[in-house]
C-alpha cells in the first residue's frame, strides 16, 4: 500500500547522483484527483486589471488607451492602466485627476434613487450622496459572464475546480487537468512499475522549459536555473500554458484583461497574480516560495491583511516575515492559540493547503447606506428600507429564488448610531413566495423593534441583509445554475441517476432509515463545505458600496434578540422526485436532494477520498485557524468583511 506520510517539500529526497524524481507515482494520483496534499498541484489566481474600469470601457465601448476612471461619490475607486500612466490612483481627487490627465473619461457608478424600481447610471449622481445608493449590479453581472466563460473554456467537472474568490477573482485548481496532459505528453508516468505507488517517478526530459514572457520570480538561493527541473516545475509549466490560453479567451471573447499567479496553492497564487500586472501571468515554482516570500511583509497575506495581522504584529513587534520564521512554532501556538499558530507556521513558509472550492456559494446579500448626516425619522427610513429591499431582491432573482432553487431563511436589519451597532432579525416565511412587498413588511417590522428598544435617531448607518440560504436543489448548483441557460438548466436539474443499490423510500420515517438519512446529509453538507467544516462563505464579493472606510463592518456586537425558529408550515407544497417517484414535501426537498447528492459523490468518490475523513492529508491539521482562535468572533478565519477589504489590492 502506498505511504501515509505526509510530503515535506522541505525535505526533498535527494542522493549523491538523483536519477529519479522526488516524486512518486501516488503524487500523480493525488494530482488526478486535485487533493490538496499533492505536492504537485498547481493552483491559479486570476484577478482583472482594473476591474470596475473595464468594465465601464466595456460598455462605453472606449478605446483600449483612452484613459478611464469609475467614480464613486467625489472618489475614484478604479483606474484603468493608460490613466495610470498620468499618475493616477484612488488617492487623487476627480478634480486633480482631471487635471492630471484632462482627456480622462470619468465615469460614475450606477446608483439606485428612491422611487426607481432600477438601478441605472446617472449624470447627476455624485451630488446624490444623500438620495442615492450604489449599484454594483454592473459589476456583478460583467464577473458572473467572465466566470460563466472560464466554466466554458475549462473542461467540466469533476475536472474543473473554479471558486469566485470575489467580484474579479477566481481560483482554479488545474491539478486535475494538467495530469491529464501529463500522461499524454509523458506516456511512461503511466503505470508505476511493479504497480508499487510509492515507487519515484523518471525526471522528467532535462531540456529547459519554456516559460514564454511569463514572469518568473527568483529562485530560492541554495536553488539554480541550472538545476534540471523536475515534475513540479514541468506541472507548473503546464498550468502556466492553460492559463495563458484562458486569458486570452476571455480577452479574445469578452475584452477582459487580468493578471494570473500560477503557484501551488491559493496563498501563493494570490501573491503571484499581483507581481506583474497588467495582462501578465507570474509563476511562483517551488523551488522560489521562500526566496519570494521572504520580500513581504506578513500583512500582505490573504486573511493577514485585517485583524489577526495586526494581532500578530502587535504580539511579535515586527511585520516581516523573515523575522517571523525565526520563531518556534511552540511559540506561535502559545501566543495565538493553536490552531491559529500551527496555521501561521505553515502560512509564512508559503504552506497552504485550502480547497480550491467549487461549491462556494452565495451565503448572504447585504445592502447597505451610512447616512452623512444621520437621519432622524421613520419616513425617512422607509425610504432606505424600500431601495434595500429593491436592491436585495434584484439580486435574490438573479440567484434564482423566484424559480426556487435557492431561498434565503432569515432577514436581519443593522442599526448603527454612533459606534454601536444593533441588529434584529427575523425568519422569512416559509412555504410563499419571496417577493419585495414582504421583504418591506418584514424590514419595516425591525425597524419597528429597532425602534422600540429605543435610540433609534439618530442612525448613522442601516444595513439590510439575508441569510441563511437553502438550495431548493441538490449539491452545489447553486451559482453554476443560473449561469446555464434554458436546455443547459434544465438538464442540470435532473435529478442525480438512480444508483445500482437498492432506492430508499426518504418518506419512510422509521428510526432506522431516518438515521441514514440524516447521515448522508450530513456527508453532502461536510462536502458542500470545503474541508474545514465551517459554514460556506457569504457572497464572495468584497461590497465597498457606501462604505468607504473597514468600520463599518456590520456584525460585530450583534444583538440578536430574535433567533430564527423554524415557522410551522401552513401549506405543505410537495414536489416529485424523479429518481424515486415519489412525492416528497416542499420542506424536505433540500434534504431529499442533499441525500441523492450524497450517495451520488459517494458513488464518484475515487478511492483515495472515501470519507470526510481523510479528504486531509493524514497527520495534518486544518491549515485554517478556527473561529475564535484568538478569542474573538471570526478572526483568523475565512476573510471577515473588512479583512478581504483590506487584502483585496
Ligand atoms: P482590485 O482588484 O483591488 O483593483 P483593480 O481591479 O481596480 O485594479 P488591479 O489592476 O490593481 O487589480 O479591486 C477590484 C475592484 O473592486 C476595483 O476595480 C474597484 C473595487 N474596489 C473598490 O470599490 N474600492 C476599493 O477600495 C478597492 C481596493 C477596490
Ligand atoms: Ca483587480
Ligand atoms: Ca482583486
Amino acid at each position: 500500500m502506498s505511504s501515509s506520510q505526509p510530503f515535506h517539500l522541505s525535505s526533498p529526497i535527494t542522493g549523491p547522483s538523483r536519477k529519479k524524481s522526488r516524486f512518486t507515482y501516488r503524487h500523480l494520483q493525488l494530482l488526478s484527483q486535485s487533493s490538496t496534499s499533492c505536492p504537485l498541484r498547481v493552483i491559479a489566481l486570476i484577478d482583472y486589471d482594473a476591474f470596475y474600469a473595464q468594465c465601464e470601457m466595456v460598455r462605453l465601448g472606449v478605446a483600449e488607451t483612452q484613459p478611464l476612471a469609475v467614480q464613486q461619490w467625489q472618489g475614484l475607486i478604479a483606474i484603468n492602466y493608460p490613466a495610470r500612466a498620468f499618475g493616477l490612483s484612488r488617492h487623487v481627487t476627480v478634480t486633480d485627476a482631471k487635471t492630471k490627465c484632462p482627456e480622462l473619461v470619468v465615469q460614475h457608478v450606477a446608483t439606485w434613487r428612491e422611487g426607481d424600481d432600477r438601478w441605472a447610471y446617472r449624470d447627476d449622481a455624485a451630488r446624490h450622496i444623500q438620495t442615492d445608493k450604489v449599484s454594483l449590479d454592473p459589476y456583478r453581472l460583467e464577473s458572473r459572464k467572465t466566470l460563466a466563460l472560464l466554466k466554458e473554456i475549462l473542461p467540466a467537472p469533476p475536472v474543473q475546480k473554479v471558486e469566485r474568490a470575489s467580484i474579479d477573482e477566481v481560483f482554479l485548481d488545474l491539478s486535475a487537468q494538467i495530469h491529464g496532459v501529463l500522461l499524454q505528453r509523458y506516456p511512461e508516468l503511466r503505470y508505476a512499475p511493479y504497480d508499487d505507488p510509492t515507487e519515484r517517478l523518471p525526471l522528467p526530459p532535462s531540456t529547459a522549459l519554456d516559460w514564454h514572457a511569463d514572469a518568473l520570480v527568483d529562485l530560492d538561493s541554495a536553488e539554480t536555473e541550472d538545476d534540471d527541473p523536475d515534475w513540479d516545475d514541468v506541472v507548473m509549466n503546464i498550468g502556466a500554458e492553460i492559463v495563458r490560453g484562458v486569458r486570452q479567451s476571455l480577452y479574445e471573447k469578452l475584452k477582459y484583461t487580468c493578471s494570473a499567479g500560477i503557484a501551488r496553492n491559493k496563498m501563493m497564487a494570490k501573491l503571484g497574480a499581483g507581481y506583474r500586472k497588467p495582462n501578465q501571468q507570474t509563476i511562483v515554482r517551488n523551488r522560489a516560495v521562500q526566496h519570494f516570500l521572504s520580500g513581504f511583509k506578513f500583512t500582505k497575506i490573504r486573511n493577514l491583511g485585517g485583524k489577526l495581522g495586526d494581532h500578530v504584529v502587535e504580539t511579535f513587534g515586527t511585520e516581516e516575515i523573515t523575522d517571523l520564521l525565526a520563531t518556534p512554532v511552540e511559540q506561535l501556538k502559545a501566543k495565538l492559540g493553536d490552531d491559529t499558530g500551527t496555521w501561521l507556521y505553515g502560512i509564512i513558509r508559503g504552506e497552504d493547503n485550502s480547497e480550491v472550492s467549487s461549491r462556494t456559494q452565495i451565503k448572504s446579500m447585504l445592502s447597505a447606506k451610512s447616512f452623512r448626516p444621520s437621519i432622524n425619522t421613520t419616513e425617512q427610513a422607509n425610504k432606505w428600507l424600500r431601495i434595500f429591499v429593491a436592491d436585495i431582491y434584484s439580486r435574490l432573482v438573479e440567484e434564482g429564488v423566484t424559480e426556487n432553487k435557492r431561498r434565503p431563511k432569515t432577514i436581519t436589519l443593522h442599526h448603527r448610531q454612533g459606534a454601536q451597532t444593533r441588529s434584529k432579525q427575523l425568519p422569512i416565511p416559509q412555504g410563499r413566495k419571496i417577493d419585495e412587498t414582504i421583504l418591506f413588511e418584514l424590514a419595516k417590522t425591525l425597524l419597528g423593534q429597532i425602534i422600540v428598544d429605543g435610540r433609534a435617531w439618530p442612525c448613522a448607518n442601516l444595513s439590510l441583509s439575508v441569510g441563511g440560504f437553502e438550495d431548493g436543489v441538490s449539491g452545489n448548483k447553486g451559482i453554476d445554475m443560473f449561469l446555464l441557460k434554458g436546455d443547459e438548466a434544465r438538464a442540470a436539474m435532473e435529478p442525480p441517476p438512480r444508483s445500482n443499490t437498492a432506492t430508499p423510500n426518504p418518506e419512510d420515517t422509521r428510526p432506522e432509515k431516518r438515521r441514514k438519512l440524516v447521515e448522508a446529509t450530513s456527508i453532502a453538507r461536510f462536502f458542500s463545505r470545503g474541508d474545514s467544516g465551517e459554514e460556506p462563505e457569504e457572497e464572495p464579493i468584497d461590497d465597498f458600496a457606501d462604505e468607504p472606510s473597514a468600520q463599518d463592518e456590520v456584525d460585530t456586537h450583534e444583538d440578536q434578540t430574535h433567533k430564527s425558529p423554524d415557522l410551522q408550515q401552513q401549506d405543505i407544497a410537495a414536489y416529485f422526485c424523479q429518481s424515486c417517484q415519489k412525492s416528497i414535501a416542499e420542506t424536505d426537498r433540500a434534504e431529499h436532494e442533499d441525500w441523492h447528492f450524497a450517495r451520488e459523490l459517494q458513488a464518484q468518490e475515487s478511492p483515495a477520498v472515501k470519507s470526510p475523513a481523510n479528504s486531509r492529508p493524514p497527520g495534518q491539521i486544518s491549515t485554517k485557524p478556527k473561529r475564535g482562535g484568538i478569542g474573538t468572533r471570526g478572526r483568523g478565519s475565512k476573510p471577515e468583511k473588512g479583512q478581504s477589504r483590506l487584502a483585496f489590492g
